[in-house]
């Protein structure tokens, strides 16, 4: 019976990966493993292991194949091509790895250690965790607390190590007899493989790289997508908010205009009304010049001696019941305002020909038109002295025609 599951577990040999920074240990933990030399391991500033190296060995009686690797992270070597590296320690590891032992040092947990982690779960993928135990090494050196209460304090390294199913193991590699150490190792391995009956291979690896970049290709279409968005927002509401200025600026032209317009028109306004009321101004100025200017001592006499001569032919030709005073005065105003009638009758056709006929045509009217507009003038004026006769000194002829004469005689005064 212990001799068939002999067989069978060197029949099933168990495909160890080891997975550390420089220094961790994972040479070491190799050769302690198979308590042998395997590996090489020693203490130097630059990497130790360059290249996967895999090493298979009975160990308890079980065929176990160790992949020892190089730092896939921090390694010293500028040559070195962690992803082809890291592509071989997978293919070495054929049909899989069934147990990843992640090796860390027990008193060292720097950022370093940390950002090993990450890369670690972001390369290999959530998948990975299923098939790893962390080894701490270095557990001969001095520590404080237990390495329970050490994991406890950590939040990130519990964290992680919860993620791996709480599995964990410590190797104190100083003490090379000690084989109980590397018994219970197996023993946890065991419990492990029986859980899983698979192995982590390259192609869960290339499974989680392609998710990752799928996962990436989409988070940048997403950020390309949203910063398009973004952009054609910002455009929009420039856009907008452009017009909305616009708009304000011919609103505000706009206002301008009307009011530069009603301005403009107010003050036309007034400057015409203005003109207007000057203009006005100007000619009753004129007039009352004009007026003044003709009113003379010649109209004057012309009014006096008609208005006696009237009042004289009136008492000549006195009526019946009416006193020679009333008849004077009668007679007397009767050729005083025929004369004024004419004289005023001169005076406005003086104005109309100055203003109508002379101020029309630069040139002197020839003296044949002079004489008509005369003629017309005192025709003008004899006509008005007749009619002032013939209403004011009651239609007596020689009255009616001294009036008129008197009438003449004042418009041809005024003409002259
Ligand atoms: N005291 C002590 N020394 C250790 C322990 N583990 C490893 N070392 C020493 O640390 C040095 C480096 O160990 P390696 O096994 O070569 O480390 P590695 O992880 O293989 O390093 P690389 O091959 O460079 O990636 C060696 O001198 C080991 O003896 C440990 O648990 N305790
Ligand atoms: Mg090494």
């Amino acid at each position: 019976m212990a001799l068939s599951k002999e067989i069978k577990h060197l029949e099933q040999k168990t495909v160890l990966l080891l997975m550390g920074k420089t220094g961790s240990g994972k040479s070491a933990t190799g050769n302690i493993i198979f308590n042998d030399r395997v590996f090489e391991s020693e203490m130097r500033s630059s990497s130790v292991t360059r290249v996967c190296q895999t090493h298979t060995g009975v160990v308890n009686n079980r065929s176990v194949t160790v992949i020892d690797t190089p730092d896939f992270r921090f390694s010293t070597h500028t040559d070195f091509d962690s992803d082809s590296e890291l592509k071989k320690a997978l293919e070495l590891c054929s049909p899989g790895a069934h147990v990843i032992l992640l090796i860390l040092p027990i008193n060292t947990f720097t950022e370093q250690e940390k950002d090993f982690i990450d890369w670690f779960q972001q390369k290999f993928g959530a998948e990975a965790l299923r098939f790893t135990l962390v080894l701490f090494t270095h557990a001969d050196k001095t520590r404080q607390r237990p390495l329970g209460e050490m994991i406890s304090r950590n939040t990130q390294l519990s964290d992680f190590i919860n993620h791996c199913g709480q599995r964990y193991h410590e190797f104190n590699i100083k003490d090379r007899l000690n084989r109980r150490q590397v018994n219970e190792h197996l023993q946890k391995i065991d419990r492990l493989l029986s859980e899983n009956r698979t192995s982590y291979t390259l192609d869960m690896m290339q499974e989680t790289e392609r998710r990752r970049n799928e996962n990436e290709r989409r988070a940048e279409e997403e950020i390309r997508i949203e910063t398009e968005a973004r952009v054609r927002r910002e455009y929009e509401q420039e856009i907008l908010e452009k017009q909305k200025t616009e708009e304000s600026k011919e609103k505000e032209h706009q206002t301008t205009l009307e009011r530069v317009r009603i301005e403009t028109e107010a003050r036309v306004r007034r400057e015409y009304e203005q003109e207007i009321l000057e203009k006005q101004k100007t000619v009753w100025k004129k007039l009352k010049h004009l007026f003044i200017k003709q009113i003379n001592l010649k109209y004057f006499c012309a009014v006096i001696f008609f208005a006696v001569a009237t009042g004289g032919v009136s008492v000549w030709k006195k009526e019946k019941d009416s006193s020679y005073g009333w008849m004077f005065t009668k007679g007397f105003f009767t050729g005083g305002s025929a004369a004024a009638a004419g004289v005023f009758t001169g005076i406005l056709w003086r104005l109309w020909k100055s203003q109508f006929i002379c101020s029309s045509s630069p040139e002197r009217p020839s003296a044949v038109r002079q004489l008509l507009l005369k003629t017309a003038g005192v025709v003008c004026g004899l006509s008005a002295g007749a009619m002032v006769g013939l209403f004011v000194g009651g239609n007596v002829f020689p009255v009616t025609a001294l009036a008129g004469i008197g009438g003449a005689a004042g418009a041809l005064a005024a003409i002259r």
